[in-house]
Formats: C-alpha cells, structure tokens, sequence
C-alpha cells in the first residue's frame, strides 16, 4: 500500500527521519511524553483514507467483545479486603465497552498496514526515545478497535503495556472524552489515595484530551490513570484504532486478560502461558 495516499507525509516526512521537519516532530512529542506521558500527532491520516478507515471499523464491528463488567484500576474485578477501601484496587466502575479482536480486521486493511508500517514504528519509538519497537505479536490484543456505543463508557484505569498508540476513527458527538490523571503513579509509588480519588470523581488533577479524528496519539498509559467518559445516548458511537506495540518482539497476551478483553483465548495463548515473563516494577498491575 502507498502510505502516502493514507498519511499526510507532506506535513511528516515519515520516510525521512533527518529531515527538519521529522526532528521537529520527534522532538515535541518528546517534550509532550516528558511534560505529561502524552502526545497528538494531529492530522496524520488523510481525509480520504480517515474516511475509508472509519467505514472499515464499521465493517467489522459485528466481532466486537463488549464486557459489560464493574471493574478496578487494574481490571480485577474482586475487591481485595487486605487493601484499603479507598485504594484503586477497591474502586469498582462499569466498563461497558468492547474491542474488535485483531483477527476480524481484513488482509487488506488500511488500519492494519498503518498498524505495521516501519516508518511509522520506528518514528513512534523515537518519540519514546526507545531503541525499537515491534507490533505487538498477540493476535487478538495487537490491533483493535476500541468501540462506544451511546451509554457505553471505558472506565478509570491503568494499561498493563508501557504505553498505547491510538487513531481516533469516529468521535462521539456528545461525551466519549479521553481523560486522564498525567503521572499518578510512578514505577514505585501507586499513590493510592490520589488515584482512588480521581476514581470517586475528583478532576482536581485530570486533564481532557483535544483528541480529533485523524490525530494518532501516544500515551503513557501505565502510570496515567485513565478512562473515557460515557458516550451520550443521543450521540453517534466513538471509534478508536489502538495499536499495540512492545519493546520485545513475540510477545503474547496472558490468558486471564485475554479472556476478559476478548471472550475467548487462542491456542497459542495457552502455548504462551507456561513460559510468561514476570513484570520487574512494584506495581499492582
Ligand atoms: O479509546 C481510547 O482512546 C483509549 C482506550 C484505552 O484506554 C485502552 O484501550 O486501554
Ligand atoms: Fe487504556
């Protein structure tokens, strides 16, 4: 696919990484990630290929998983009585919306090759000043689509990757907002009480994302505590592309997350599951 009839390479010469104008890109992603774990590339998709992009996710959506579950900071969904109450661990909201599992999405996807394309990976991993970057190798958690129906909503929580590349594809004409809590938590200090405070509704230290289709972000979603609002009922759904990706190649979902997001697991995840990798911060997860 000629990704310049889908990115707006005029404006990010993502092909030419000594370019000015992608150092200049690089470099105030950078500053935004350093400022507060996140940042908007605005404008990257073209209209046209945003356009057939959103028709696509459309297309698939019949294959959503939807969870409809109360859920914690970490999404557990038992409370943990040797914790606090008021501890993000004991807070529990509905999250009513679904993915589009990385397998429903067709050969030819427009999403998919801007998923896989390396000019972009390697441009994403230079805002995150890291050395490289792989699509993350899990069939069903590498590309999806997060989707909100009207009432639905994603509620406060912590990603268990380092961070989330999102496209938005259809916004929500009432409700639907990316907000989040920039650098709740650290790798050390789960700040507890801060982050069960944002949880029970203190907007004292939550930002809103100006997130419109087309932008592509990068958020630092581990240590940010996260939700997005409740989609009205009178509005149109929210769709939003999310590209997950590692800082090591084949890796794959566990099978208790992997059922919770997606409603089933694949045998390579079961294959998987014996030799996983044990996580070396402090943090809940
Ligand atoms: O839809 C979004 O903007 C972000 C969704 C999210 O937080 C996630 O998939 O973990
Ligand atoms: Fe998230």
């Amino acid at each position: 696919m000629d990704m310049s009839t889908v990115l707006d390479l005029d404006r990010y010469p993502l092909s030419c990484p000594q370019s000015d104008p992608y150092r200049a890109a690089v470099a105030a992603a950078q500053a935004s990630l350093r400022h507060d774990g996140c940042a908007v590339i605005k404008d990257l998709v073209r209209a046209d290929a945003l356009a057939k992009m959103a028709d696509e996710a459309e297309h698939i959506k019949h294959a959503t998983h939807y969870s409809r579950t109360k859920i914690n900071a970490y999404f557990g969904t038992e409370p943990d009585p040797d914790l606090p109450d008021h501890h993000p661990a004991n807070v529990f909201i509905e999250r009513s919306s679904g993915f589009v599992p990385g397998d429903a999405f067709a050969a030819d996807s427009t999403i998919d090759a801007m998923f896989r394309w390396q000019p972009l990976l390697d441009f994403t991993a230079a805002c995150l000043d890291v050395p490289q970057l792989f699509c993350y190798a899990d069939p069903l958690a590498g590309l999806t689509v997060n989707v909100l129906n009207p009432g639905q909503q994603f509620s406060w929580h912590y990603d268990n990757n380092d961070f989330a590349v999102t496209v938005l594809l259809a916004e929500a004409d009432s409700g639907g907002l990316f907000r989040y809590a920039p650098n709740i938590r650290s790798r050390s200090n789960e700040n507890q009480t801060a982050a069960a405070d944002v949880m029970l509704g203190d907007d004292t230290a939550v930002k809103t994302l100006d997130l419109r289709p087309g932008d592509m972000q990068i958020f630092q979603g581990r240590y940010s505590l996260h939700q997005v609002t409740r989609v009205d009922e009178q509005s149109c759904p929210r769709h939003a592309a999310v590209f997950a990706y590692t800082l090591e190649d084949g890796l794959i979902g566990g099978l208790v997350r992997t059922q919770q997001l997606f409603g089933r697991t694949l045998p390579i995840h079961h294959a998987y599951a014996a030799g996983q990798a044990v996580r070396d911060d402090d943090l809940l997860d």
